[in-house]
């Protein structure tokens, strides 16, 4: 993790903690080299994919934002009286940061802290907020929090406030098992050791029928595909590669018994692929794994949280139980 920069003349707080270039490139290169290939999912959010990703949260197809945002707005009242009022809303990626801006007359937060991979994105969507909320303490911060939550003191204003640690969206689903129950218990223990307390709400997408997981996964307007496909153009720019989109396809299909969407990208002929001084041979319909999506049901989430020492747990669900918010705290 770098050191970080925070540059005083900008109108907000920002600090750049992602590893760099050769962090990024190092690990692509690693993950194209193993068979089968594999990119990390956190790659799709260059500036175009962060766009994409917007538009794939308004296809009909994909109900995930809307069913959150539902429950926002019928049970908010609720939500916001046992998640209390004056906190400190930690976003852990806030993309455009227009779902917590959302929150924050329900919340009344007292400061907002954004944390997204891609930080000229997260840099820009806090310029606009900070038009909208000129009062509110407001920090950015460009991190990779899959590989920690070590987080700049200085940034996290008000210090003495109760953290509220918002992670919407069904992100947690990214994670297999393991890997979300390290994570969520990483934020547990932030929440018990500050001296205010801290709680977690988590939106998570749960389990239902194939075809409309499957559906949301693959668009009719090819939304998800590019999506999918721009990874290689971020691969280009980042290894560098010379990974040509045309010669691939999207692939998405749900796994009932790992309880997880998964989404490929399949070469359509076979392609050499040159990864800066080594080449990737790629045989035709040779896969690269780019995305896990796991989905829960209502008592393995619970149960889930349970293991990572958050003991006391409340959930709302929408009404054909497609999504769920727990609010969460340690015991
Ligand atoms: C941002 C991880 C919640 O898994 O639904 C959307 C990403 N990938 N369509 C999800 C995604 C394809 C999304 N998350």
């Amino acid at each position: 993790m770098g050191t970080p920069r925070i540059d005083a003349s900008e109108p907000f707080r920002f600090a750049d903690l992602r590893g760099g270039g050769i962090d990024a490139s190092a690990e692509l290169r690693a993950g194209l080299l193993a068979r089968p290939a594999r990119i990390p999912p956190k790659y799709f959010y260059d500036a175009l994919g962060s766009r994409l990703f917007a538009a794939i949260c308004c296809l009909p197809e994909y109900p995930l934002t809307r069913s959150e945002a539902r429950l926002f707005a019928e049970r908010g009242g609720e939500i916001a009286a046992a998640a209390g009022s004056g906190r400190l809303l930690i976003d852990l990626g806030a993309g455009d940061c227009t779902k917590a801006a959302g929150l924050f007359a329900l919340m009344a937060p007292i400061g907002y802290v954004a944390l997204d991979i891609s930080a000229d994105f997260l840099r820009e969507a806090l310029g606009c907020l900070r038009q909208r909320v000129p009062d509110l303490p407001l920090a950015g911060i460009a991190i990779d929090f899959t590989r920690g939550l070590d987080l700049p003191a200085e940034l996290l204003e008000p210090a003495g406030a109760p953290r509220l640690w918002f992670y919407p969206g069904s992100s947690i689903g990214n994670f297999a098992p393991d890997a979300a129950r390290d994570f969520l218990a990483r934020i547990a223990r932030a929440c018990a050791s500050h001296p205010a307390g801290g709680a977690l709400l988590i939106g998570v997408d749960l389990v239902k029928d194939k075809a409309a997981l499957e559906a949301a996964y693959d668009d009719a307007l090819g939304v998800t595909a590019a999506f999918n496909l721009n990874v290689l153009n971020v691969a280009n720019r980042l290894l560098p590669a010379d990974f040509d989109v045309a010669d691939w396809r999207h692939v998405a299909f749900y796994d009932a018994a790992a309880g997880r969407i998964e989404m490929h990208l399949e070469a359509c002929r076979a392609v050499v692929v040159n990864l800066g001084d080594q080449a990737r041979r790629f045989a035709a319909g040779e896969r690269i794994h780019t995305e896990d999506s796991y989905k829960w049901t209502p008592d393995e989430f619970a149960a889930l949280l349970e293991s990572a020492e958050f003991a006391r747990q409340r959930i709302w669900q929408d009404a054909d139980a497609g999504f769920a918010l727990f609010l969460a705290e340690p015991g």
